[in-house]
């Protein structure tokens, strides 16, 4: 090969995780090729085998973000790499390093090779309910489904944090150097969803402040106890994982024409813990779940929404989720969830 020509790729961060998961299969099977994954911790062989090269590292290493850039041509960058919720809270400025530092990296690596290609580099990022912040629970269980610039008010460094980067992607896409001299006509192709809690049947999540509803359901296939750590009452949208990825690569795919915005809400279904439960406890009946809840984390999820407004997602490019609640549960989550454990 050419020393010259650098191997086309779409970069994942944070490829480990359980959005990283999904989409590595799904875009493989879909026959897309060139997946470039990057974790801090060894990628799984379980995705390493849908992935043209893969890198153990940190998003913040400077050099090993070089060396990639050196050896690879980044068309697209789907940046899921980040701490969650709970676990910020305990490393905020960590988190910050790495949620806001590292996607800022990424974003300028996306200039970079944009200007290299003559066109923007599409840029895909999760951010999360978490950047809402209700003021209380009469205002969570007053409102209706909450609009994308309503309540923006986080209480969380993470939710801090996505907010901010949901920001600083419409700068980089819209105001990148505005003032120069000259025009400059390096921008990035940034698109965001705001996903709910979401709920896999393949992975665990860690250390996010949603993840009372599938550990219930995990804990629940492999006959454990589980303590859940907020009240019955506790409601927030969730969404199956498919769903998730599915939405990454619709809002990928869609033409730019169609979008207004640079973020979109989406949102599958909103229950209560003790539906949730009530759930996991009719598809196993043996279930030992109990309520014990933390005060600290349950008021995190006090200052989630119980219900966000998905219309410009589900107008503009067509989001449409293909599970429900009952159908999550019966075709997805427990089918896979048995399958696991077994
Ligand atoms: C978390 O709980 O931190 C995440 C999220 C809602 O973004 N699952």
């Amino acid at each position: 090969m050419d020393p010259r020509t650098r191997k086309p790729v779409v970069l994942i961060t944070g490829a480990n995780g359980e959005l990283g998961h999904g989409l590595i299969k799904q875009m493989s099977e879909s026959g897309r090729n060139g997946i470039l994954a990057l974790d801090l911790n060894p990628i799984s062989p379980e995705i390493e085998q849908h992935c043209r090269d893969t890198f153990q590292g940190d998003i913040l290493d400077r050099a090993l973000m070089e060396r990639i850039v050196s050896q690879y041509e980044v068309h697209e960058i789907y940046h899921l790499a980040a701490l969650l919720s709970t676990r910020a809270e305990f490393t905020p400025e960590t988190a910050h390093k790495v949620n806001v530092d590292g996607t800022m990296g990424l974003l300028q690596l996306a200039i970079e090779q944009s200007s290299w290609r003559g066109e923007p580099v599409r840029f895909l990022f999760p951010s999360s309910i978490a950047v809402y912040g209700m003021r209380d629970l009469e205002s969570k269980n007053s409102m209706g489904p909450v609009k994308e610039h309503e309540w923006t008010s986080p209480t969380t460094m993470y939710g801090c944090n996505k907010l901010y980067c949901e920001n600083l992607g419409r700068y980089y896409a819209r105001f990148y150097r505005q003032l120069a001299a000259t025009e400059d006509s390096r921008s990035v192709d940034f698109r965001s969803i705001r996903f709910p809690g979401l709920i896999s049947a393949d992975t665990l999540p860690s250390g996010g402040t949603s993840d009372y509803g599938p550990e219930m359901l995990h804990a629940a296939a492999q006959g454990n106890p589980y303590a859940c750590f907020v009240r019955p009452d506790t409601i927030i949208p969730f969404m199956a994982m498919p769903d998730a990825v599915d939405a990454l690569l619709d809002l990928a795919g869609a033409d730019v024409e169609d979008l207004s915005r640079t973020v979109y809400n989406i949102t599958s279904f909103s229950l209560t813990a003790e539906e949730f439960r009530e759930q996991v406890v009719a598809h196993f009946p043996g279930a030992d779940i109990s309520f014990g809840p933390d005060l600290r984390r349950q008021g995190i999820v006090d200052t989630w929404p119980a219900y966000v407004d998905d219309s410009a997602a589900r107008s503009e490019w067509g989001f449409s989720p293909k599970y429900d609640l009952e159908r999550a549960f019966r075709d997805y989550l427990v089918p896979s969830i048995r399958r696991r454990y077994e």
